[in-house]
């Protein structure tokens, strides 16, 4: 009784290697395949892509300053003063969409969420911020 079961096990892996064989020599053609598979991993990246251009983005006006509004959690974080005629950025970190309007007819740009866009700071003076979609969301820029 004891020997029936090794003579099982035999039986099984024989069954298992005669099937493994019968479907590698079925394939004869896949055979080739498989080696260079295993062979041809050569495709790795190569690591002679060229240094980041960050020569291609040097600023164009090295005079201008760099000014960020940034909005978060529907609100305007806003420096002290920004120079007047100068490029700002408003960089929203939220999810929602919100504007940055500015009071008496001043330019508004809608910036989406996760997304920067900019404007041109007027003349010198202080302005009211709002945001059109939330009347809530206020703030002062003063150009200087
Ligand atoms: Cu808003």
């Amino acid at each position: 009784m004891l020997l029936h079961r090794p003579a099982r096990l035999l039986l099984v892996l024989g069954a298992a290697a005669l099937l493994a064989t019968g479907c590698s020599s079925g394939d004869d053609s896949a055979d080739p395949g498989m080696t260079t598979d295993i062979a041809a991993p050569t495709a790795v990246a190569e690591p002679s892509a060229p240094p980041a251009p960050a020569d291609a983005t040097a600023p164009a006006s090295p005079a201008a300053e760099a000014v960020t509004i940034t909005i978060s959690d529907f609100e305007y974080d806003v420096p002290e003063s920004v120079p007047a005629g100068s490029e700002v950025a408003v960089v929203n970190q939220d999810r929602e969409a919100h504007t940055l309007t500015l009071a008496d007819g001043g330019p508004s740009v809608v910036v989406q969420g996760g997304e920067t866009e900019t404007f041109t700071a007027p003349a010198a003076g202080s302005y009211g911020i709002v945001c059109d979609f939330h009347g809530s969301m206020t703030a002062e820029l003063v150009v200087a």
